[in-house]
């Protein structure tokens, strides 16, 4: 069987999404996410240009060694383009060999490991007396892990918080916004609004937090001291992880559980987290970490090491990327939590998938596959929409991470 056609479809049903289409000789088509959030369309030239003429005529069951003709065979390793394309074109052809193979693709990967996959909700408010009926919605839900994020006193906007509802969407403007910080005001209201949210949720609702990459590892070993008492699942983005030994100096100072990853394309990017455990979440996903089979072998080295996976799970991943993920959370032994936030209904639309939320679990399809289609007549009435990232500016101008 050969390749005939691969086609990049882009469409903004509420958000930005670019999808990878692969058709094969006897007419089986596979579906791989390639969306890169602000960077939609160099994935979508890196796909047409440099990616597509070489899979024309290719054996799609041959996954291993096409994942690795366009890693090792691009010279120019690594890094969020080349690793999101790769992606898309692994996971495409995994989503071929399960339907070629009649099976859902967590037969593949050696089937079941847990019932279904445990998720965690985004909570959000402006102040901690707004947060409380936010976080009670999730758990009327069924969540039995709610992420929340806090507005901070002095600053008029803070990551993750300021939208109502699931679907929190920071990529708003064609030019990006620009936010205020201040570490002091953030370091100071965090740990109060987590003392509150357990008096009232009492000790077992699992707790998480997402710093997004904003402090010093100094500062984060001191935050994260702050809030031992209220036991997070995790504190995550701690700091910038481009330095991966900045993580010990947190490690030594505080026992709040690590979270970090999202940002990561390769194992290499976490090699020495996972093997010195100095984290105890790696929260790589498929889309931006080289698909199903690049992931998986994180999550196996992670396993070695006592490493739990997280995967990232914003609605800036579509939903093709989320039925990949679902698979993959079901299949491994070292599954930790994985992030849900729902997408818009039109968003849904345009991605028909059967995996579904019951009881706090995602299950994924259990048609052949990945279950997850794009539907490109109606994708097609969306057209792309230019959107950036905020930036993130020190009280006295200085450029600092968002
Ligand atoms: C998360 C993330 C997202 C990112 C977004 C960037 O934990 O869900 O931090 O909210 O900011 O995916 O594109
Ligand atoms: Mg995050």
């Amino acid at each position: 069987m050969r390749i005939v056609e691969a086609r990049v479809i882009v469409t903004c049903p509420g958000r930005n999404f670019v999808t990878l289409k692969i058709v094969t000789e006897d007419g089986v088509s596979g579906v791989g996410d390639a969306t890169l959030n602000g960077r939609e369309l160099a994935v979508v030239a890196y796909l047409e240009e440099h990616v597509v003429p070489l899979l024309i005529g290719r054996d799609p069951a041959r996954i291993e060694d096409t994942w690795q003709y366009l890693y090792k065979g691009s010279y120019w390793r690594r890094g969020p383009v080349t690793m999101t394309a790769i992606a898309a074109v692994d996971t495409a052809l995994w989503d071929i060999k399960g339907k070629v193979a009649g099976l859902p693709v967590y037969q593949l990967l050696g089937g079941r490991s847990r019932e279904g996959v445990t998720v965690y909700g985004h909570a959000n408010a402006a102040t901690a007396e707004e947060l409380m009926p936010e976080i009670a919605r999730f758990v009327a839900r069924g969540y039995r892990a709610v992420r929340v994020q806090t507005g901070i006193p002095g600053l008029s906007s803070v990551y993750g918080v300021g939208h109502k509802g699931d679907s929190y969407e920071p990529a708003n403007a064609a030019l990006p916004e620009e936010a205020v910080w201040d570490t002091a005001l953030y370091l100071d209201q965090v740990p109060r609004v987590f003392a509150d949210v357990r008096a009232e949720f009492g000790p077992h609702l699992r707790l998480l937090h997402d710093v997004h990459h904003r402090l010093t590892p100094i500062e984060a070993a001191r935050l994260g001291r702050s809030l031992e008492p209220f036991a997070l699942t995790w504190l995550e983005d701690p700091v910038p992880a481009e330095l991966q030994d900045g993580f010990r100096l947190i490690r030594q100072h505080t026992t709040t559980p690590l979270a970090v990853g999202e940002v990561f394309n390769t194992v290499w990017d976490c090699h020495e987290l996972i093997t010195s455990q100095l984290i105890d979440y790696v929260r790589a996903t498929v889309v931006h970490a080289g698909g199903i089979t690049h992931l998986r072998r994180i999550f196996d080295l992670a396993a070695l090491h006592h490493v739990r996976s997280g995967s990232h799970g914003a609605t800036d991943l579509s939903p093709v990327c989320m039925a990949a993920a679902l698979h993959l959370d079901l299949a491994i032994p070292n599954f930790g939590l994985q992030e849900y936030m729902p997408h818009p209904p039109e968003a849904d639309e345009v991605f028909p998938h059967g995996y579904h939320f019951e009881d706090g679990y995602l299950h994924p399809s259990e048609t052949p596959g990945l279950g997850v289609d794009i539907d490109e007549e109606l994708a097609a009435r969306y057209p792309y929409r230019p959107a950036s990232l905020p930036v993130n500016r020190l009280t006295d101008g200085t450029l600092h991470s968002w």
